[in-house]
């Protein structure tokens, strides 16, 4: 399932770089999307239960969920 996440604090090609390998590392994300301009990440994950794990992942990069 995809879903949108409004996250705080990228502001360039490092951020997304950085965050992408952190989420990257969570078990079952199939695809990843960021819009800075937006604010705005978009995850795909085998299964909705893993999004707690890509939020953490998301905040260990740094970065706030909100
Ligand atoms: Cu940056």
């Amino acid at each position: 399932m995809r879903k949108i996440l409004n996250v705080d604090g990228m502001n360039c090609n490092h951020c997304i770089e950085k965050i992408k390998k952190f989420i990257s590392d969570c078990n079952g994300v199939e695809f990843i999307n960021v819009d800075i301009d937006k604010k705005i990440l978009e995850v795909e994950m085998d299964d909705d239960s893993k999004l707690d794990s890509v939020i953490e992942a998301i905040e260990d990069a740094g970065f706030l969920v909100k």
